[in-house]
């Protein structure tokens, strides 16, 4: 039995969305035995027949988001913007409004990592969650990265969780007292949620407020600033590393990842692919040390996992063309890195939900790298501003067009690259559908 039912018999919270993260919370509360009532603005939200389920007579209102009376708490989903006038007015009336992680923090039993950052999130929490493995330790990972937190409290205490933080969900998190907190880069992102880019920064900050030890990425000065009180700290690089703290060196002409002056890995024994996933790498050996685990069951994951699909993942050589999926690189910054990982000469497949970013920025990186590039969805004439300054482009009306263009702009050796710089839900239904789509194209491709 809860505490707050133990005390107070009438505690009501209010549930507001019925995504994932929605139904994860109808789940906890079911559990510990606290009242809900839910709302989404849809008409028929994606959880809606899940909840009637596990919560046959559950009070649900469909279609707006009304504040019911005699609500005591909110429990918001991420993709719901704190502009929301339901928002405001539960502020109005000094009602507490949390996020599903601050209920996760309240509750676990088991210590957990926090890995935040604008890009690679995803990637340094799996590399955590396979490192703890390979050390031994039982490791469950989720939160932003697919599997809500609070179903992570259903399953078997393990020894660790990893979980994947979006600004979002830290923007609602008062207390998140983290073993280790990661904060791997911030650049302009979600400026269509934020009220400013202020306060997407802020929200990302936030992750070290409570934790017990943190990594730091030392080209971010603010993150500098905001870690100084811990007494357990490391940082990452790609310029050379101090002692303790982890970074590249070069010897003999090979680039290793390092720590101070030992020599770990060669980059080129790293199974992930990109100049970014050095970074990536380094974060999550920082943060595996802060957590105990052995270097050796370290460095072996890093020999063997691949990346996650839909970043940076070879799908095809055709016709001499290499073409690659990076379809998770919905910002700018994202797709930046991926240009910088590619050598040779680009053909980029961009556009989509620019969410207010700046294009001009990916135009630099393509300075004389760009072939052509094939610009689709809502954002198309915003990134085509920015790009023909660099190369002409061209517009195609579906991920099968696009990749048609581009296999007949490609030359010999040159790369097809999908980095839409943008989100995918104006044509598809998520990043990985766009990035199937790609797939699905270049394989029709005459070979
Ligand atoms: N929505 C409505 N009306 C509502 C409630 C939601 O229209 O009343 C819309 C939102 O505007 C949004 C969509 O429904 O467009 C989904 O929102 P949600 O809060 O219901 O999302 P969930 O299904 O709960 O999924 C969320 C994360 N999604 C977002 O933050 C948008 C998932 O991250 C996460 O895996 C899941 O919780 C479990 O923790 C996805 C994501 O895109 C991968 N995250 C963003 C990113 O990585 O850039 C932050
Ligand atoms: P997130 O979960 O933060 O979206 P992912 O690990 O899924 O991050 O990677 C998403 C995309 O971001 C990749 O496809 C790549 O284009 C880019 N990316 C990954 N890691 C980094 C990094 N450290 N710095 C800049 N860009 C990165």
């Amino acid at each position: 039995m809860s505490a707050i039912e133990k005390n107070n018999t009438t505690h009501k919270d209010l549930v507001v969305g019925l995504g994932a993260t929605g139904l994860s919370i109808a789940r906890y509360l079911r559990r510990v035995g606290i009242d809900a009532v839910f709302v989404d603005s849809r008409d028929n939200p994606p959880g809606i027949d899940e909840l009637r389920a596990c919560w046959p007579d559950a009070e649900v209102c469909l279609g707006a988001l009304r504040l019911p009376d005699n609500v005591d708490r909110i429990i918001v989903s991420p993709g719901v913007a704190d502009n929301e006038k339901i928002l405001k007015k539960a502020r109005k009336a000094r009602i507490e409004i949390v996020s599903d992680i601050e209920l996760f923090a309240r509750e676990a039993k088991a210590p957990f990592a926090a890995v935040t950052g604008s890009n690679g999130k995803s990637t340094v929490t799996t590399l955590l969650y396979h490192m703890g493995r390979a050390a031994g330790k039982a490791t469950l990972a989720g939160g932003n990265l697919g599997e809500p937190a609070l179903d992570l409290l259903d399953q078997p205490q393990p020894d660790l969780y990893v979980l994947e933080l979006s600004s979002f969900q830290l923007q609602r998190t008062q207390s998140l007292p983290a073993a280790v907190a990661v904060l791997l880069n911030v650049s302009p992102d979600h400026l269509d949620w934020h009220a400013s880019e202020r306060e997407y920064r802020n929200a990302k900050y936030r992750v070290y407020r409570d934790a017990k030890a943190a990594v730091v990425n030392r080209a971010d000065k603010r993150a500098i600033k905001e870690t100084r009180r811990f007494e357990r700290l490391i940082s990452f690089g790609l310029d050379a590393p101090a002692d303790g703290q982890y970074g590249l060196r070069q010897d003999a002409g090979i680039t290793y990842l390092a720590r101070g002056d030992t020599l770990l890995i060669a980059t080129t024994d790293i199974a992930m692919y990109g100049r970014h996933n050095h970074a990536n790498a380094l974060a999550a050996l920082a943060a595996g040390e802060l957590l105990g685990f052995e270097a050796t069951a370290m460095l072996q994951v890093l020999g063997e996992f691949p990346g996650l699909p839909h970043r940076m993942q070879f799908v095809a050589r055709k016709g001499s063309v290499n073409y690659i999926n990076d379809s998770k690189a919905t910002n700018v910054a994202a797709a930046v890195a991926s240009v910088e990982s590619v050598d040779g000469m680009i053909v980029l497949l961009a556009g989509g939900l620019g969410k207010g970013g700046d294009f001009s920025e990916l135009a630099a990186a393509l300075d004389n790298k760009l072939r052509a590039a094939v610009l689709f969805g809502t954002d198309a004439d915003k990134i085509a501003a920015a790009l023909d300054t660099v190369m002409p482009v061209y517009f195609a009306i579906d991920m099968a067009d696009a990749v048609q263009q581009a296999a007949a702009f490609a030359e010999t050796d040159d790369t097809v690259l999908l980095a839409p710089a943008c989100a995918s839900f104006d044509q598809f239904a998520n990043y990985g559908a766009r990035g199937d789509a790609f797939r699905v194209a270049v394989e029709a491709l005459p070979r």
